[in-house]
């Protein structure tokens, strides 16, 4: 598959560009007033990448059904195309968030030299001891690291390290590790001695991990489990890395939350922990909706967002969490929900750069609640469209991403390549 055809749709017409710059020198302008230099901030939002997860490239589906649709990808080869599309069209998207079932290669070597043909690399890898597998010798349908059976566990920690083995082999620097492990009924287990055994077997997954690695640590409250859960939230991940080990990091997955949760203040706490580890970024209305990031709660994004630059500002360049989507398309096309998602990542990282801090800082030293509030909202309300269009431009995106994905006819000529195959070989869960 040609990535040709959507660099060609991504160069802007004439018209096209000049009304861009026009857009431009208009926030130059509007920054300025506040003190705020375009180009800095145009700087600053050129950092931020993320890692495309490999089981979020097909149609996803419910527990009533799934829906495909027509050119997704068939394997993992072509999985690595789709995200080199996304990276293609928005520049921020150079790396591949790799499952292990789902999309494990026969060949690890092969497809990090694949990937990389594609100017792609590998992020965090993702094990899987929530679904039996075939030919597994052992069930986790009562848990997996937490089970009371040794050797569920030890098939459990098994697993998970060779995810790691496969993520050395890929160029892959971290595992996140999320369980489903918990209960359905009270008195169903243990409360503390799951947590003790799920920590016992986290342990022999850390011994494991080369010095360069981290292990991240994957909080939700409930779903599969729905009674209790054993990582459930914030407090029981963070007591997890704390006991685990300095490489040891939390990871928060924006749809692991009970509603009305402030997620915000949970980034805030664990970057003071200094065991933010990164995010599956995602956006939800009741549960673990894996709806596309800042679709429902645009402003909660631009917060979080807020507190990882004001964070930047205070850590300094060592602060760099690891930035991956999680999410699940059932109705969009998957790949312009990718880029769709890119670009309010992209976004919500901007407005974020437009907060004026030492003002910010002199409100909240003077107690003065509304002026505090309106310096977040002003850099919230602006109107960044043009500013993250320019950092794809700088990076060789497209303008308009989404459009100029249809524009390409992508989705047709890929419906025509990868005809014959059934469509995507796997039924990836709801969510994760
Ligand atoms: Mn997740």
């Amino acid at each position: 598959m040609t990535l040709d055809r959507l660099r060609a749709a991504a160069r802007p017409t004439a018209d096209a560009e000049a009304a861009h710059h026009r857009d431009l020198d208009h926030l130059a302008e509007v920054l300025q007033r506040r003190g705020l230099d375009l180009e800095d901030a145009v700087r600053r939002t050129s950092e931020f990448e993320v890692a495309i997860p490999s089981w979020a490239l097909g149609t996803g589906g419910t527990r009533f059904g799934r829906f495909p649709g027509p050119g997704e990808p068939r394997d993992v080869w072509e999985k690595m195309e789709d995200v080199a599309a996304v990276h293609a069209l928005t520049g921020a998207a150079p790396r591949v968030s790799l499952h292990v079932p789902w999309d494990e290669p026969d060949d690890p070597a092969a497809l990090r030299r694949h990937a990389e043909a594609l100017g792609l690399g590998f992020d965090a890898v993702n094990s899987n001891t929530f679904q039996d597998q075939p030919g597994q010798r052992h069930s986790y349908k009562f848990g997996s690291l937490s089970s009371a059976d040794a050797a569920v566990r030890a098939q459990a920690v098994e697993h998970i390290r060779h995810v790691v083995d496969v993520g050395v082999t890929l160029g892959s620097k971290a595992i996140t590790v999320w369980l489903a492990d918990g209960t359905n009924y009270p008195g169903q287990a243990s409360l503390r001695g799951a947590f003790e055994r799920v920590l016992d077997g986290l342990r022999q997954v850390y011994r494991h991990l080369p010095p360069d690695w981290t292990l991240f640590t994957e909080h939700k409250p409930y779903e599969p489990a729905f009674y209790s859960t054993v990582v459930q939230d914030w407090g029981s991940s963070l007591m997890l890395a704390q006991a685990l080990g300095e490489r040891a990091r939390c990871l928060v997955d924006l749809g692991h939350h009970l509603p009305n949760t402030n997620i915000e203040l949970v980034v805030a706490r664990l970057v003071t922990a200094g065991r933010l580890g990164g995010f599956h970024f995602n956006d939800s209305k009741y549960g673990d909706d894996d709806l596309t990031a800042g679709s429902i709660k645009p402003y909660q994004l631009f917060l979080v967002f807020n507190e990882l630059v004001d964070a930047r500002r205070d850590v300094g360049p060592s602060f760099a969490p690891a930035y991956m989507i999680d999410q699940s398309h059932n109705l969009k096309d998957p790949l312009e929900a990718m880029v769709q998602t890119v670009d309010h990542l992209q976004a919500a990282r901007a407005r974020a750069e437009l907060v004026r801090r030492d003002a910010l800082e002199g409100y909240q030293a003077a107690n003065d609640v509304v002026y505090a509030e309106r310096c977040l909202r002003e850099a919230f309300e602006t109107d960044v469209t043009a500013l993250v269009a320019e950092v794809r431009r700088r990076r060789g995106g497209a303008l308009d991403p989404v459009a100029a994905f249809r524009a390409s006819g992508w989705r047709a000529f890929a419906a025509t390549a990868r005809a014959g195959a059934g469509g995507a070989t796997y039924v990836p869960p709801q969510s994760l």
